[in-house]
Protein backbone atom coordinates (compact mmCIF):
# COMPACT_ATOMS: atom_id res chain seq x y z
CA UNK A 1 0.00 0.00 0.00
CA UNK A 2 1.24 3.70 -0.60
CA UNK A 3 0.20 5.91 2.52
CA UNK A 4 -0.42 9.57 1.76
CA UNK A 5 1.08 11.66 4.02
CA UNK A 6 -0.74 15.48 4.49
CA UNK A 7 1.42 18.05 6.44
CA UNK A 8 1.90 21.67 5.73
CA UNK A 9 5.01 21.49 3.06
CA UNK A 10 7.50 23.85 4.29
CA UNK A 11 8.45 23.13 7.63
CA UNK A 12 8.97 19.61 9.45
CA UNK A 13 6.76 20.46 11.98
CA UNK A 14 4.56 17.30 13.49
CA UNK A 15 4.74 15.83 10.06
CA UNK A 16 8.46 14.66 11.22
CA UNK A 17 7.36 12.01 13.44
CA UNK A 18 5.44 10.78 10.70
CA UNK A 19 8.03 11.00 8.33
CA UNK A 20 10.64 9.19 10.54
CA UNK A 21 8.15 6.03 11.34
CA UNK A 22 7.67 6.08 7.29
CA UNK A 23 11.23 6.01 6.18
CA UNK A 24 12.70 4.10 8.91
CA UNK A 25 9.69 0.95 8.12
CA UNK A 26 10.64 1.63 4.34
CA UNK A 27 7.29 2.24 3.43
CA UNK A 28 6.21 3.97 0.27
CA UNK A 29 4.19 6.84 0.77
CA UNK A 30 3.18 10.43 -1.04
CA UNK A 31 3.92 14.02 0.71
CA UNK A 32 0.63 14.76 -0.50
CA UNK A 33 1.30 18.60 0.09
CA UNK A 34 4.66 19.01 -1.17
CA UNK A 35 3.20 18.34 -4.56
CA UNK A 36 2.04 20.61 -7.12
CA UNK A 37 -1.84 21.43 -5.92
CA UNK A 38 -1.27 18.99 -2.71
CA UNK A 39 -1.56 22.05 -0.22
CA UNK A 40 -5.31 23.05 -1.59
CA UNK A 41 -6.62 19.23 -1.47
CA UNK A 42 -4.97 19.01 2.03
CA UNK A 43 -6.90 21.83 3.06
CA UNK A 44 -9.97 20.93 1.08
CA UNK A 45 -10.21 17.68 2.09
CA UNK A 46 -9.63 18.87 5.59
CA UNK A 47 -12.52 20.79 5.56
CA UNK A 48 -15.09 19.38 3.43
CA UNK A 49 -17.27 16.06 3.88
CA UNK A 50 -15.31 13.56 1.84
CA UNK A 51 -13.81 12.12 4.95
CA UNK A 52 -16.27 10.42 7.38
CA UNK A 53 -12.96 10.59 10.36
CA UNK A 54 -12.16 14.03 9.42
CA UNK A 55 -8.83 15.35 11.08
CA UNK A 56 -8.48 18.46 12.69
CA UNK A 57 -5.24 19.75 11.87
CA UNK A 58 -1.99 18.37 10.25
CA UNK A 59 -0.64 15.89 9.92
CA UNK A 60 -2.93 13.04 8.85
CA UNK A 61 -2.07 10.10 6.62
CA UNK A 62 -4.63 7.97 4.23
CA UNK A 63 -3.39 4.03 4.31
CA UNK A 64 -6.14 2.80 1.79
CA UNK A 65 -9.82 3.28 3.18
CA UNK A 66 -8.55 4.84 6.38
CA UNK A 67 -8.20 8.17 7.20
CA UNK A 68 -5.80 9.04 10.78
CA UNK A 69 -5.30 12.30 12.04
CA UNK A 70 -3.21 12.92 15.66
CA UNK A 71 0.69 12.34 15.51
CA UNK A 72 0.00 9.99 18.52
CA UNK A 73 -2.60 7.92 16.76
CA UNK A 74 -1.11 7.94 13.31
CA UNK A 75 2.16 6.33 14.73
CA UNK A 76 0.28 3.85 16.92
CA UNK A 77 -1.03 2.42 13.67
CA UNK A 78 2.06 2.17 12.03
CA UNK A 79 3.74 1.07 14.89
CA UNK A 80 1.55 -1.86 14.76
CA UNK A 81 1.58 -2.19 11.20
CA UNK A 82 5.65 -1.97 10.46
CA UNK A 83 6.69 -3.68 14.21
CA UNK A 84 8.00 -0.33 15.18
CA UNK A 85 6.41 -1.31 18.46
CA UNK A 86 5.86 -3.95 20.76
CA UNK A 87 2.72 -6.56 20.04
CA UNK A 88 1.64 -7.45 23.21
CA UNK A 89 -1.06 -4.76 24.76
CA UNK A 90 0.87 -3.21 27.60
CA UNK A 91 4.17 -2.94 25.31
CA UNK A 92 1.72 -0.73 22.46
CA UNK A 93 -0.25 1.38 25.22
CA UNK A 94 3.85 1.83 26.56
CA UNK A 95 4.48 2.85 23.13
CA UNK A 96 1.65 5.27 22.69
CA UNK A 97 1.75 6.54 26.55
CA UNK A 98 5.53 7.61 25.95
CA UNK A 99 4.38 9.35 22.28
CA UNK A 100 2.08 10.98 24.14
CA UNK A 101 4.10 12.66 26.58
CA UNK A 102 6.71 13.80 23.56
CA UNK A 103 3.24 15.47 22.14
CA UNK A 104 2.94 17.17 25.66
CA UNK A 105 6.28 18.29 25.27
CA UNK A 106 5.88 19.70 21.28
CA UNK A 107 3.29 21.29 22.79
CA UNK A 108 5.39 23.51 25.37
CA UNK A 109 7.68 23.95 22.52
CA UNK A 110 5.19 25.47 20.49
CA UNK A 111 3.57 27.55 22.97
CA UNK A 112 7.73 29.14 23.87
CA UNK A 113 7.09 30.88 20.50
CA UNK A 114 3.38 31.62 20.54
CA UNK A 115 2.31 31.30 24.16
CA UNK A 116 -0.59 33.30 23.72
CA UNK A 117 -2.21 32.61 21.20
CA UNK A 118 -1.29 30.29 18.01
CA UNK A 119 -3.82 32.87 15.82
CA UNK A 120 -1.37 35.62 16.89
CA UNK A 121 2.08 36.22 14.61
CA UNK A 122 4.91 35.49 17.45
CA UNK A 123 6.26 39.54 17.29
CA UNK A 124 2.63 39.88 19.01
CA UNK A 125 3.51 37.78 21.90
CA UNK A 126 7.09 38.58 22.70
CA UNK A 127 6.89 39.52 26.19
CA UNK A 128 4.94 36.72 26.84
CA UNK A 129 7.12 34.40 24.96
CA UNK A 130 10.54 35.22 26.78
CA UNK A 131 8.67 34.65 29.88
CA UNK A 132 7.47 31.07 28.80
CA UNK A 133 10.62 29.92 26.94
CA UNK A 134 13.02 30.72 30.81
CA UNK A 135 10.46 28.54 32.26
CA UNK A 136 10.64 26.28 29.76
CA UNK A 137 14.17 25.92 29.55
CA UNK A 138 14.91 25.64 33.06
CA UNK A 139 12.13 23.71 34.40
CA UNK A 140 10.57 21.72 31.33
CA UNK A 141 13.04 20.77 29.25
CA UNK A 142 14.75 19.08 31.88
CA UNK A 143 11.84 17.46 33.68
CA UNK A 144 10.56 16.07 30.26
CA UNK A 145 14.05 14.33 29.30
CA UNK A 146 14.86 13.80 32.61
CA UNK A 147 11.51 11.24 32.11
CA UNK A 148 13.17 10.05 29.09
CA UNK A 149 16.62 9.39 30.70
CA UNK A 150 14.68 7.17 33.33
CA UNK A 151 12.69 5.19 30.75
CA UNK A 152 15.87 4.37 28.97
CA UNK A 153 17.66 3.59 31.93
CA UNK A 154 15.13 1.14 33.48
CA UNK A 155 14.76 -0.66 30.20
CA UNK A 156 17.05 -3.41 30.72
CA UNK A 157 16.51 -5.41 27.60
CA UNK A 158 17.39 -2.21 25.83
CA UNK A 159 20.73 -1.92 27.68
CA UNK A 160 20.13 1.72 28.24
CA UNK A 161 19.47 2.34 24.59
CA UNK A 162 16.13 1.80 23.55
CA UNK A 163 13.17 3.52 25.17
CA UNK A 164 11.06 -0.19 24.38
CA UNK A 165 12.31 -3.60 24.74
CA UNK A 166 15.85 -4.38 22.58
CA UNK A 167 14.80 -2.97 19.57
CA UNK A 168 13.93 0.65 17.91
CA UNK A 169 10.21 1.91 18.35
CA UNK A 170 8.59 4.70 17.58
CA UNK A 171 9.11 6.23 20.44
CA UNK A 172 12.95 5.89 19.91
CA UNK A 173 12.62 8.24 16.27
CA UNK A 174 10.32 10.76 18.23
CA UNK A 175 12.39 11.07 21.31
CA UNK A 176 15.52 11.75 18.20
CA UNK A 177 13.81 14.08 16.09
CA UNK A 178 12.16 16.35 20.03
CA UNK A 179 16.67 16.48 20.32
CA UNK A 180 17.43 17.62 17.52
CA UNK A 181 14.46 20.03 17.47
CA UNK A 182 15.23 21.56 20.85
CA UNK A 183 19.24 21.61 20.28
CA UNK A 184 18.26 23.73 16.84
CA UNK A 185 15.36 26.11 19.77
CA UNK A 186 17.88 25.94 22.35
CA UNK A 187 21.64 24.90 21.86
CA UNK A 188 22.30 26.63 25.02
CA UNK A 189 20.12 25.33 27.28
CA UNK A 190 20.83 21.93 25.80
CA UNK A 191 24.15 22.11 26.05
CA UNK A 192 23.82 22.52 29.99
CA UNK A 193 20.77 19.96 30.04
CA UNK A 194 22.32 17.11 28.11
CA UNK A 195 25.20 16.72 30.52
CA UNK A 196 21.83 15.26 33.00
CA UNK A 197 20.25 13.01 30.20
CA UNK A 198 23.65 10.66 28.27
CA UNK A 199 21.36 8.20 27.31
CA UNK A 200 18.91 10.56 25.70
CA UNK A 201 21.60 12.10 23.78
CA UNK A 202 23.36 9.39 23.16
CA UNK A 203 19.84 7.72 21.45
CA UNK A 204 19.76 10.93 19.43
CA UNK A 205 23.16 10.26 17.69
CA UNK A 206 22.52 6.45 17.11
CA UNK A 207 18.99 6.85 16.04
CA UNK A 208 20.29 9.43 13.31
CA UNK A 209 23.03 7.04 12.55
CA UNK A 210 20.79 4.17 11.29
CA UNK A 211 20.79 3.49 7.63
CA UNK A 212 17.21 4.27 6.70
CA UNK A 213 17.18 7.16 9.22
CA UNK A 214 20.60 8.75 7.83
CA UNK A 215 19.74 8.33 4.51
CA UNK A 216 16.39 10.23 4.93
CA UNK A 217 18.59 13.06 6.71
CA UNK A 218 20.41 12.97 3.94
CA UNK A 219 17.48 13.10 1.19
CA UNK A 220 15.88 15.90 -0.43
CA UNK A 221 13.27 14.68 1.35
CA UNK A 222 14.32 16.11 5.14
CA UNK A 223 13.19 19.71 5.12
CA UNK A 224 15.66 21.79 6.73
CA UNK A 225 14.68 23.42 9.83
CA UNK A 226 13.26 27.59 9.98
CA UNK A 227 14.42 29.71 12.42
CA UNK A 228 11.34 31.83 12.41
CA UNK A 229 8.50 29.34 11.03
CA UNK A 230 6.77 26.21 12.47
CA UNK A 231 6.75 24.25 15.45
CA UNK A 232 10.04 23.79 15.82
CA UNK A 233 11.87 27.39 15.61
CA UNK A 234 14.78 29.05 16.82
CA UNK A 235 15.15 32.37 18.62
CA UNK A 236 18.55 33.75 20.16
CA UNK A 237 16.69 35.51 22.75
CA UNK A 238 14.45 32.85 24.02
CA UNK A 239 17.42 30.59 24.61
CA UNK A 240 19.04 30.33 28.06
CA UNK A 241 22.42 32.21 27.98
N1 LIG B 1 -2.45 17.24 18.54
C1 LIG B 1 -2.27 17.35 17.12
C2 LIG B 1 -1.86 18.77 16.82
C3 LIG B 1 -1.93 19.08 15.36
C4 LIG B 1 -1.49 20.50 15.08
O1 LIG B 1 -1.48 21.37 15.95
N2 LIG B 1 -1.11 20.73 13.82
C5 LIG B 1 -0.61 22.04 13.45
C6 LIG B 1 0.60 21.94 12.57
S1 LIG B 1 1.91 21.12 13.43
C7 LIG B 1 -1.69 22.80 12.72
O2 LIG B 1 -1.73 22.85 11.51
N3 LIG B 1 -2.58 23.40 13.49
C8 LIG B 1 -3.66 24.19 12.99
C9 LIG B 1 -4.56 24.64 14.11
O3 LIG B 1 -4.34 24.26 15.26
O4 LIG B 1 -5.46 25.41 13.81
C10 LIG B 1 -1.21 16.34 16.64
O5 LIG B 1 -0.37 15.94 17.47
O6 LIG B 1 -1.22 15.94 15.49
Amino acid sequence: MRYELYYWPSSQGRGEYVRLALEEAGAEYVDVARRRGGEDRMIRLMEGRAIKTPPFAPPYLRAGNLWIAQTANILLYLGGRHGLAPRDEGGRLWAHQLQLAIADLVHELHNTHHPISVNLNHVDQIPESRRFAADFTRHRIPKFLGYFERALQSNRAGRGEHLIGARTSYPDLSLFQTVAALRFGFPNAMRRIERECPRVAALHDRVAGRPRISAYLESERRLPFIADAGVFRHYGYLDAK
